[in-house]
């Protein structure tokens, strides 16, 4: 296993590990894998360790000592309801939900926690919408390590900031919101007062790989036509797009999915750059939507996603709270998974694509379905309808069911 850590932007080489962007352009790091070793290899000969994130360590940036809770090895389902409704061939949805912490940020924190470690650090943090954070403090307690997260104030769904207060983190609220949250914990960093595990930590995407790892493993290494996420501080469809570039680039697949990113109407400034073909973005200042896992203005790897939605021949669409619901619901009631809000954008999007005609009816399609529907119970209940309450009788129960 070895690997340089490069700006993405201008290559320079980065020496120093502390560091979250580029000294000389500010640009933001990555990972170059030395992959050579696995030159005439088949991904086949990975499948004597169950599927989970470290069936593929041989791609990942961490050799020995790794922090684990068995994250990965989640469900890819085939939705053939869903894609009756909606009107597509077939519609597979990869639910990360299934995850040890309910989102798909284990996969990166299992692989940043081990780094954590492996660098000595004590103390770890990050700015988060809610899903880092409840990953962060579990797997900072499963190591030992202190853990601070900061969280905008007010918009956090409930299960995740119970999850993170139950892990035992520092969970601290600011003034804000995620984008400001970030810029202070990226200050922090710089001051050494905290190793930070966002996503602009190029450590966090290599472990989100494994995501599109998994698809294509679970397709027997057939790769769908599609793969469509939800879209908030961009570093997992980019995460997944170099993912199959490495497969690509080792023979292991023949062709690239296509990379389609969903945002929500209120904070979608990667679908306002990629309608004028602009590979770079101007932030949204007061992002608001009801998916709050994807309520983020100022996208750190905004650049990094438009690149591989531009590369694929995909596109960025946004999707209204409305729809997004609706999907949620019609996804719950069809298929039996709940998702999250924000994970429901990428279901909500395949069905506008569909409806305009900008994705073809004969796509084999994988949505990702990023975080469980119970992080975010208020959600819920607010678009449920009412409860029934009765007298415990048979009579008045059996009055309830007719009514
Ligand atoms: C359920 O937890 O940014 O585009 O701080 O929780 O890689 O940011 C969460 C993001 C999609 C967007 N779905 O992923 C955080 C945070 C769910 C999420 C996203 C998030 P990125």
């Amino acid at each position: 296993m070895s690997y340089k850590v490069r700006c993405w932007e201008c290559g320079r080489e980065i020496e120093n590990p502390l560091l979250d962007a580029c000294p000389s352009c500010n640009g933001n790091l990555t990972v170059e894998m030395d992959l050579s070793h696995l030159k005439g290899t088949s991904p086949r000969d990975l499948r004597s360790r169950p599927l989970g994130v470290w069936r593929y360590q041989d791609l990942l940036p961490i050799g020995s000592g790794q922090v684990t809770l068995q994250e990965g090895g989640t469900p890819l389902y085939d939705c053939d309801r869903l894609a009756d409704e909606y009107g597509v061939r077939q519609l597979m949805v990869k639910f990360e939900g299934a995850n040890p912490t309910g989102s798909f940020k284990d996969r990166g924190m299992t692989v940043g926690v081990s780094r954590a470690v492996e660098l000595g650090c004590k103390v770890v943090g990050c700015a988060s919408t809610g899903n880092t954070s409840a990953s962060l403090a579990a797997y900072a307690a499963k190591a030992g390590l202190k853990c601070v997260v900061l969280l905008p104030s007010g918009k956090v769904a409930l299960g995740k900031l119970a999850q993170a207060m139950f892990f035992g983190a520092k969970v601290i609220t600011v003034n804000g919101n995620f984008d400001d949250a970030l810029r202070v914990v990226r200050e922090l960093s710089h001051s050494g007062d905290l190793y930070m595990l966002n996503s602009v930590n190029p450590f966090r995407p290599e472990g989100q790989k494994t995501l599109c790892y998994e698809i294509v493993d679970q397709m027997d290494f057939q790769v769908p036509d599609r793969i469509i996420y939800p879209v908030g501080n961009a570093a997992n469809i980019w995460a997944g797009y170099k993912a199959l570039k490495e497969w690509e680039e080792l023979g292991w697949i023949d062709k690239m999915p296509i990379f389609t990113g969903v945002q929500a109407g209120g904070s979608a400034p990667l679908v306002n750059s990629f309608a004028h073909g602009q590979e770079d973005f101007r932030p949204v200042k007061d992002p608001e939507t009801v998916a709050t896992a994807i309520r983020i203005g100022n996208p750190a790897s905004g650049k990094k996603a438009l690149k591989a939605v531009y590369d694929t021949g995909g596109v960025m669409t946004a999707v209204s709270d409305r729809e997004i619901i609706e999907a949620q619901f019609l996804f719950g009631r069809k298929e039996g998974v709940g998702v999250e809000p924000a994970s429901a954008a990428s279901l909500a999007g395949l069905k506008r694509l569909l409806d305009e005609g900008k994705v073809s009816r004969r796509e084999r399609v994988v949505c990702v379905c990023t975080g469980h529907v119970l992080k975010d119970p208020d959600t819920v209940m607010a678009n449920c309808g009412q409860l029934i309450k009765t007298e415990a009788t048979a009579e008045a129960v059996r009055q309830a069911i007719k009514n």
